[in-house]
């Protein structure tokens, strides 16, 4: 087989590729090592709920937008609550009228499916032993079995979008790559819950016995999670015990309350800040979780993936376009930009707002940047356009910071 681009990975990033080629007349095939079923519907898989503004009107713009408006919520503002006391961040007034979307990853994964299975598409699901070969050469190859066999695709690029546990970062000869990396030493155990969210907006609450965030998938779905230690047994984790923490966590003077109901899902997350420079090399490019993490904090990895992905298919679409390599020499660097802004402020967000009992200093430091943040507009303004996104490759003409 043979191809112009070869993907590895159908996530947002591989499938949103994809299809942002095919609308430049570039041929592509997407790499998937998991079933259809599993990558649409496995529940394992629930991760980001929020979309920047721009990658959602890039969603629109590119015509897979239709069920997000129909079925997404528009947020203008979120919560910080600490002292048991609640403080909203007004997002859109702070912000010259921008504004976040709640829709599931789950749905855009589906919704770029559809739209690459109904434009006449090539994804292979149940792509087994993927690897990425002779990437320093014009030719570079993904094989692969399926149904029982080895496939070799042959492409003139490869992009790597097969999140952080992928393959196609470690192809990359030793010695190129440089690795920043943070660990944090908390983990979020999450839960998807069959209960009206009991807030109109996101909550993050900053509470002595750690952070929790109240997040939601719909009207009648519930997302929450709980600040716990790295290696959090959920065993150790029934039901009854994760909702009478979550209601001590944000109980407030003013008798807010938490509704609970039937927990649909469960997992433990740890927390990473990491990324790989430079996210290229020879005819392969690595694309969102391929060659960064951020901790779920800031609600940054898909919006990052988005951004990486336009940056490459302007690239590619310029390179086929004009022959000319310097817009794909340059997406390291260009990504980079938007990488960096979002890692730390992510970083950021999750040291405002986690309790690490190790550090007394940290804790008052980090109350009293807590009173502050909701207390002047200008660190309110701060928070608000990083949450919204502070650095929009999808506007203007790819310049950006
Ligand atoms: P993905 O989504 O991990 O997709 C990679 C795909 O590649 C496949 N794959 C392979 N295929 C073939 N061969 C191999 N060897 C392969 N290895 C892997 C996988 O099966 C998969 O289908 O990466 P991508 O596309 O870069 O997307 C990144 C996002 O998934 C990630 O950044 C977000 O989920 C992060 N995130 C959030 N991002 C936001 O923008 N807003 C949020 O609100 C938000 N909340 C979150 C989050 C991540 C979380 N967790 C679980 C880490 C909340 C949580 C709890
Ligand atoms: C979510 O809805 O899953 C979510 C929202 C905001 C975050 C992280 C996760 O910061």
């Amino acid at each position: 087989m043979r191809t112009q681009v070869g993907i590895v990975g159908a996530g947002p990033a591989g499938l949103l590729l994809s299809h942002l080629l095919y609308l430049a007349g570039i041929e592509s095939v997407v790499l998937e090592q998991r079933s259809r079923e599993y990558v649409e519907t496995d529940t394992a898989r629930i991760r980001a709920g929020v979309l920047e503004d721009g990658p959602a009107e890039l969603l629109d713009a590119v015509g897979v937008g239709a069920r997000m408006r129909a079925k997404g919520l528009v947020h203008h503002g979120i919560e910080l609550r600490f002292d048991r006391t609640a403080h909203r961040i007004p997002l859109t007034e702070l912000t010259g009228g921008r504004s976040i979307m709640v829709y599931g990853q789950q749905e855009v994964v589906k919704d770029l499916i559809a739209a690459r299975l109904a434009t006449g598409g090539t994804v292979l699901f149940d792509a087994h032993d993927v690897s990425v070969a002779d990437i320093g050469t014009d030719r570079p190859v993904l094989s692969f079995h399926q149904d029982g066999w080895e496939e070799t695709l042959e492409c003139d690029v490869i992009a790597g979008c097969d999140g952080f546990h992928g393959v196609s970062r470690n192809a990359i000869p030793p010695g190129v790559l440089r690795v920043y990396e943070k660990v944090y030493p908390y983990a979020w155990l999450g839960i998807l819950a069959a209960v009206p969210p009991s807030t109109e907006e996101l909550i993050y609450c900053r509470h002595e016995r750690g952070f929790a965030l109240h997040s939601l998938r719909s009207p009648e779905l519930s997302r929450l999670y709980l600040q716990v230690s790295p290696g959090e047994q959920l065993s150790h984790w029934p039901d009854d015990r994760i909702w009478e923490e979550l209601r001590t966590r944000f109980a407030t003077d003013d008798g807010w309350t938490l509704a609970d109901g039937p927990v649909l899902e469960k997992s433990v997350t740890a927390m990473r800040s990491f990324v790989v420079e430079p996210m290229q090399y020879g005819r392969l490019f690595l694309v969102g979780d391929a060659a960064h993490t951020v901790p779920p904090t800031g609600a940054k990895g898909m919006n990052l993936a988005v951004a990486d992905v336009q940056v490459l298919a302007a690239a590619l679409t310029r390179w086929y376009a004009s022959g000319d390599p310097a817009s794909l020499e340059s997406y390291s660097a260009d990504c980079l930009r938007h990488v960096w802004r979002a890692e730390d402020f992510s970083a950021w967000m999750t040291a405002l707002l986690h309790v690490d009992r190790s550090d007394g200093f940290g804790d008052r430091a980090q109350h009293a940047r807590l009173a502050y943040t909701a207390r002047s507009r200008a660190a309110a303004a701060s928070l608000a356009e990083n949450y919204v996104g502070a650095s929009r490759p999808w506007v203007g003409n790819g310049a950006h910071d």
